[in-house]
């Protein structure tokens, strides 16, 4: 893991890299398949599920409070990289725009491709989390997820859905596509959850 780009942390971060993790120079790219490609006016979020149905489009989203965050980012595949700077909408801020039905207990993020992840909606409403459309200030560009992705720090990246389409809300815990080929159904990077 390590030479041009990885490296072990300095002492002055180490007590922010979970187990098993190493420091990424760069900001890799992980995608399973293809890029979609989906222009900003073409983008929309479909709220379904226990929920009242619900669209979201580009305009809807730049028209809730805009937030800057600050975040680290842990893939499971052993890559970290420290204090990610985004800006989006919080999903907290996104909530107050949706009627939940009081049975729902977790949800399950869609993305433009067929890629899917599931959270319970302790690990989704959260003040950190947000759907994210800039990246260290420019346009989140398509292999990172954009236009809009969703952003959850506290658990391994692959929950932090690029391209992200539709939130089905639901009234049980479901696996998405990693969680159903094996990683953990929550995959938290401290607790090193990586496969159930
Ligand atoms: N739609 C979609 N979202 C995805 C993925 C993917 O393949 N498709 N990969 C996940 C994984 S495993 C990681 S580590 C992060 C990587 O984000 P990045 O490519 O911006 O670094 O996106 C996650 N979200
Ligand atoms: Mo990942």
């Amino acid at each position: 893991m390590m030479g041009k780009y990885f490296k072990s942390p300095d002492p002055d971060v180490k007590d922010r890299v979970p187990p098993g993790q190493y420091l990424a120079t760069g900001f890799p790219v992980l995608t399973y398949g293809e890029t979609p490609q989906v222009e900003q006016n073409a983008w929309t979020l479909t709220i379904s599920g226990l929920a009242e149905p619900k669209t979201f489009t580009w305009q809807d989203l730049m028209a809730l409070p805009q937030s800057d965050f600050t975040a680290d980012f842990h893939c499971v595949t052993r890559w970290s990289k420290l204090d990610v700077k985004w800006t989006g909408v919080k999903i907290t801020d996104l909530m107050g725009a949706i009627n939940l039905e009081p049975k729902a207990t977790h949800v399950m993020q869609h993305c433009t491709g067929g890629y899917s992840t599931n959270l319970s909606l302790d690990d989704f409403v959260r003040d950190e989390n947000c759907l994210a459309h800039t990246l260290f200030g420019e346009p989140l560009d398509a292999e990172h997820g954009g236009p809009v992705r969703s952003l959850v720090p506290h658990l391994y990246a692959w929950k932090s859905a690029k391209w992200i389409s539709e939130l089905e809300f639901m009234p049980a815990d479901q696996p998405g596509f990693w969680e159903r080929n094996g990683y953990h159904y929550r995959g938290e990077p401290w607790a090193e959850e990586r496969f159930s």
